[in-house]
């Protein structure tokens, strides 16, 4: 079958308006945007990264405690997967985004960094980032260890288990992100809920309280979700080709017929 061009897509003048003239946009996205790299997002039920084992079992301080190994073997094995990921025209499509708007955040819950390998700059990671490691007992940042046979690798400062740096259940977001988030909420004329669920607080927040202060929402997800009924928009259909077609359809004279939003591995 045939591609459909994505400046083809059909979006409504008012909400084309509206993000034309928006000098604040904010952007929150989950595992969906990252779904079309191929790294599986959570929740799906066959597919998704825990559909063979109980989120409690894998992503909890208490599970680290319980089975160290595991659990450290689990992210060996998602960060080999992310590592071969490139990003896909969503992530490129919101990095574009952020060049033509005056002020543009983006607050993401992923942890595999391809927002920032697609060029994004104001990034506000929630959940942490797979590509570091910390102290599971000091909580600092450890960039190099030892070659040992320890799995998981412990502390070269104190000899406590070496952990992902990712927020588990039960764990805080760190405080800076939150402080950055709740700054630019407080700013934001327009509000995108991306690839979410919205099931994970407090990110499944942030809509309600951007709507609270006034922001258009903006949801594209493929599916509903508990953050629908509050969105202003609803762009149903996947990321990665509804986001291109609003840039190409929002600044025509930058994105032109023949853009091309594809990526390739450097
Ligand atoms: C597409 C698509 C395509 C697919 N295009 N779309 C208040 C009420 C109730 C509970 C709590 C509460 N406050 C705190 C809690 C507890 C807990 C929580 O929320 N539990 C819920 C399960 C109810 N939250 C916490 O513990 C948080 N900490 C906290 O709040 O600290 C203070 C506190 C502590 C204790 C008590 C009270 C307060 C921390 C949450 C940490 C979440 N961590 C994880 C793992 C990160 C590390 C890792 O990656 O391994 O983060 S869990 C997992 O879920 C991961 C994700 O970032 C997060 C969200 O998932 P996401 O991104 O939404 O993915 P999916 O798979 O759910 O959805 C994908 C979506 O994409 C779907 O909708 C698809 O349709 C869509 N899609 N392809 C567009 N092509």
């Amino acid at each position: 079958m045939a591609e459909i061009p994505v400046n083809s897509i059909q979006f409504s003048e008012e909400l084309i308006r509206i993000i034309r003239s928006a000098t604040h946009i904010l952007v929150l996205t989950g595992a969906g945007i990252s779904a079309e790299s191929g790294i599986p997002t959570f929740r799906e039920a066959q597919t998704g990264l825990w559909a063979k084992y109980n989120p409690e079992d894998l992503a909890t301080p208490e599970s680290f405690q319980r089975n160290p190994r595991l659990v450290w073997e689990w992210y060996t094995w998602r960060r080999d997967l992310i590592q071969k990921a490139i990003p896909n025209p969503g992530h490129l499509a919101l990095a574009v985004m952020e060049k033509l708007v005056p002020n543009f955040h983006l607050i993401t819950q992923n942890v595999d960094n391809l927002h920032r390998i697609a060029g994004s700059q104001n990034i506000i990671e929630f959940h942490g980032n797979i590509f570091q490691t910390k102290c599971s007992y000091e909580d600092i940042i450890i960039e190099s260890w030892p070659e040992t046979r320890d799995i998981p690798p412990r502390c070269p400062r104190c000899n406590h288990f070496l952990r992902p740096n990712v927020v588990w259940f039960g764990e805080s977001i760190p405080q800076q992100a939150i402080t950055s988030a709740i700054n630019c909420i407080q700013n934001c004329e327009v509000f995108f809920s991306i690839g979410t669920s919205s099931l994970v607080e407090p990110s499944a927040s942030l809509p309600l309280t951007a709507r609270l202060q006034g922001s258009v929402i903006i949801e594209i997800n493929l599916e509903h979700t508990p953050m629908t009924y509050l969105a202003d928009f609803v762009l149903k259909g996947p990321s990665g080709k509804i986001l291109p077609g609003l840039i190409a359809n929002i600044w025509p004279q930058f994105y032109p017929q023949d853009t091309n939003f594809s990526s390739s591995k450097s």
